[in-house]
């Protein structure tokens, strides 16, 4: 019989060969893959990102537990497809012009996929334009915005100004090292989330 907690608990321990191996069993059981992916995935990578934001996991364990969730992504996203299952939502990420900082803004990317998000990722060193044009292009609800330094973070407002100026309805939320709640008020940003778990709550919370 298909085990979902047990699946849930092998991805917290990033046990990639367990996961992947309960995720084919439970596939071949003929367990819905949005099942799979809300009661044994999502639900391991929430406990993942509750951990991390609680200081218990740092980046090593985020990032081997990532990899277990992407592996067995590979094998549901057929099923996944095939059933018509939309992601939580879509949203475009990257870095800000004159940064070239991605570790950050990779580990939010993971957890965004890991809560069902789709995630386009923009890179680094992304113009605003190119933001809007991803968002647009992709129809995304969500633009995230990493900046590590001082310098760059100036960037972000620039990126909520091209997007007021595109019409878009889409909302802006910012996140890393130098970035506060405050700044993100200050610039008129939607959502601000100091680390990665917090960013896939916000996500939730901008796109409702
Ligand atoms: Co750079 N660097 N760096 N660097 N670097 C810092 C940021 C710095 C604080 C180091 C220092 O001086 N103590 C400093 C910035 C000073 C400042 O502006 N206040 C600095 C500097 C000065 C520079 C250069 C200018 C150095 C030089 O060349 N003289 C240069 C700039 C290059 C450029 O970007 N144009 C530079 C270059 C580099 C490397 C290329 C060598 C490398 C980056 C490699 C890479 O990313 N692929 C690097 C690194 C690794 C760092 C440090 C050591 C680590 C950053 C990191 O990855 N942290 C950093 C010092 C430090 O932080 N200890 C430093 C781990 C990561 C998981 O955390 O990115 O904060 P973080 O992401 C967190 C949260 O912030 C949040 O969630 C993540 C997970 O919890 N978060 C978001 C991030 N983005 C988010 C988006 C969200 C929500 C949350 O929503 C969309």
């Amino acid at each position: 019989m298909a085990d979902l907690a047990a699946t849930a608990e092998a991805l917290i321990r990033g046990d990639r060969d367990t996961v992947v191996n309960l995720v084919k069993q439970a596939l071949d059981e003929g367990v819905d893959a949005e099942k799979i992916l809300d009661e044994g995935l999502v639900a391991g990578m929430d406990v993942v990102g509750q951990k991390f934001k609680n200081n218990e996991f740092y980046v090593p364990e985020v990032l081997i537990a990532a990899r277990a969730m992407n592996a067995s992504m590979e094998l549901l996203e057929p099923a996944l497809a095939k059933s018509g299952v939309k992601p939580a939502g879509v949203v475009v990420l990257g870095t800000v012009k004159g940064d070239l900082h991605d570790i950050g803004k990779n580990l939010v990317g993971m957890m965004l996929k890991g809560g069902g998000f789709r995630v386009v990722d923009a890179g680094i060193d992304v113009p605003p334009e190119r933001f809007v044009q991803l968002a647009q292009d992709n129809g995304a609800q969500l633009i995230g915005l990493s900046a590590l330094l001082t310098t760059t973070m100036t960037q972000m407002p620039n990126v909520v100004e091209a997007v007021k100026e595109a019409g878009l309805d889409v909302k802006v939320m910012i996140g890393g090292a130098p970035i506060t709640q405050e700044y993100a008020d200050e610039i008129g940003a939607d959502g601000y989330a100091p680390d990665a778990a917090s960013a896939v709550e916000m996500a939730r919370g901008l796109i409702g």
